[in-house]
């Protein structure tokens, strides 16, 4: 029995551009649960964790943007996750911005011993308080699982840390800032940026990225940032960078994953209907889903 959980974080605490909390209903509205119903024997709406809306904290001391308000609503997503996988469903998260992984890794990580993550994104989201350009907590949710940054964050679901760095593969970066760098050289972490998926083709960058996790991982979480793509096929997104994945890799990308089946939990994130054209990203995201869970033409 294939059973699926779509659950709504529609959460833009992480960053500052409003919208992206609307990426649940965009997506629900692009018909992401008729297009599932057709791969699941049962495909089950949580709806949308209550986020409400609460004033943006605004602490002069701190280079972490909404931390308290962040750390309370990813561990109530934990939960739902976590709840998910306790009734033998596939977990499907809907952001919201990507700070939301925070939550859904923690929901996921306790099931498994060795927890692989894709990150498929423009960027490494691997900063901290001190190496964040920003202050948004979405730039940050990599290096948080990994069990670096404010302990409020990396305690989320009550341990830590959720992954190992040798058990990531991030896939289309193409925006790293300093500090991300020198942690991806220090901690070896696998990263396949647009270098890598122009020289060697998406085919590769597949066969090799899910070989790796194969022999080390059981489990495997896909964290979809639509900021991955290029900003042409994917326009709906708060910061776009040129020269991305296109539409036809990424639908490569995502039938190569469903014929391997290492795939146990997603989400997709970053869809800002405010920012889109037509609804055009959070459609694009209902497509992926359709080639991660198995769909075929013929
Ligand atoms: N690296 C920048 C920061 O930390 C941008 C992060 N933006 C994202 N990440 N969309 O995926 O603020
Ligand atoms: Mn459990
Ligand atoms: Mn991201
Ligand atoms: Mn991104």
């Amino acid at each position: 029995m294939k059973k699926l959980a779509i659950i709504g974080m529609p959460m833009d605490l992480g960053q500052r551009r409003r919208g992206v909390d609307m990426g649940p209903s965009a997506i629900r509205y692009a018909g992401v649960n008729e297009r599932l119903k057709k791969l699941f024997d049962e495909v089950l709406d949580y709806g949308d964790i209550p986020i409400g809306r609460p004033e943006v904290e605004v602490d002069p001391e701190s280079n972490l943007r909404n931390l308290h308000l962040i750390a309370e609503k990813t561990e109530l997503l934990s939960k739902e996750v976590d709840k998910a996988i306790e009734s033998a469903s596939f977990p499907l998260v809907l952001g919201g911005d990507h700070s939301i992984a925070i939550g859904t890794l923690a929901g996921v990580a306790k099931h498994y011993e060795n927890l692989g993550v894709i990150w498929y994104d423009a960027h490494g989201d691997l900063n901290t308080a001190e190496t964040s350009p920003t202050g948004n907590i979405h730039g940050m949710p990599l290096a948080v699982s990994l069990g670096m940054g404010h302990p409020l964050l990396t305690n989320v679901g009550g341990y830590e840390p959720k992954i190992k760095a040798e058990n990531i593969v991030i896939i289309g970066a193409r925006s790293l800032d300093e500090g991300e760098r020198e942690l991806i050289k220090e901690k070896g972490i696998k990263v396949y940026t647009m270098h890598e998926i122009d020289r060697i083709g998406m085919t590769k960058v597949m066969e090799e990225s899910i070989a790796y996790l194969k022999e080390r991982t059981d489990g495997v979480h896909l964290s979809l940032d639509l900021d991955g793509l290029d900003p042409h096929d994917a326009p709906g997104v708060g910061t776009p960078v040129n020269g991305g994945i296109s539409y036809r890799e990424s639908h490569l990308a995502m039938e190569m994953l469903a014929e391997s089946q290492i795939i146990t939990s997603a989400e997709f994130v970053e869809v800002n209907p405010i920012l889109d054209d037509k609804n055009k990203t959070a459609t694009v995201a209902v497509a992926l889903m359709g080639s991660l869970f198995g769909e075929k033409l013929l």
